[in-house]
């Protein structure tokens, strides 16, 4: 099973500690708190679906080497509270957006949230990476939504999500613990702090081989 990635299995972590908080977001039972109880206990899974008000978690996880203290916030899509809601966004360091294939109204609600998302950040004038989840992958005969694209041909979920909203996107499932842990890989690469460091520049041998 595709549970982690390969470069992130380390038994010693350099010391370096940082902390960035999560925001779970999405539509009532697409999974959200199914796959924050697999982070952060991997047999850990309950096959009712009990409605949460908010949750907040701290899980300690090592990326590429380095350890990392995540901060979570599991919150309600079944109950409307619209302040809880904003101040998570507000606090949020990256945003997990969970849909599920057996609810082809919490793919429609996704648009509601990357507009809240947006407003959020436009207001703050700050950018913050979103990682698009398509959980329950397991349940048989459900497939993506397809769109058409502008010269009409048609294109996967994916493909439309990450062209409209530029934003990372996987397929999960909670039920079997599949791909979950890589939800939170996949954006720590982006709030890594490598990533804003400069190119090393190539050295003068391999400029002139070029
Ligand atoms: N088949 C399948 N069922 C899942 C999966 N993930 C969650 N479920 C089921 O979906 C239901 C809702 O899961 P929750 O994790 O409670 O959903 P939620 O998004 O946290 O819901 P709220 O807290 O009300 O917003 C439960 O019955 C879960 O067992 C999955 O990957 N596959
Ligand atoms: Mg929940």
């Amino acid at each position: 099973m595709l549970n982690t990635l390969d470069e992130n299995e380390s038994s010693e972590p350099t010391v370096y500690f940082k902390k960035f908080t999560i925001g779970v977001f999405g539509d009532s039972g697409v999974g959200k708190s199914s796959i924050v109880r697999r982070l952060l206990v991997s047999d850990d899974y309950n096959a009712e679906h009990e409605p949460t008000v908010e949750e907040f978690y701290v899980k300690q996880m090592t990326h590429r080497n380095k350890a990392y203290e995540l901060h979570i916030i599991d919150t309600s899509g079944t109950y409307e509270f619209p302040a809880m809601r904003r101040i998570a966004i507000e606090k949020a360091d990256a945003i997990v957006l969970v849909y599920s294939l057996d609810k082809p109204y919490s793919f429609t609600k996704l648009e509601r949230y990357m507009e809240e998302i947006t407003r959020c950040c436009e207001d703050r004038n700050r950018k913050i990476p979103v990682i698009i989840v398509s959980n329950k992958s397991d349940l048989p005969n459900l497939s993506e939504p397809t769109f058409h694209n502008s010269y009409g041909l048609k294109i996967s979920a994916c493909v439309y999500l990450e062209g409209r909203w530029k934003c990372l996107w996987l397929a999960t499932s909670a039920k079997f613990n599949l791909n979950v842990d890589t939800i939170f890989h996949k954006l720590l690469d982006k709030l890594s702090p490598e990533k804003s460091l400069p190119r090393k520049k190539a050295s003068f041998m391999k400029q002139i081989l070029r």
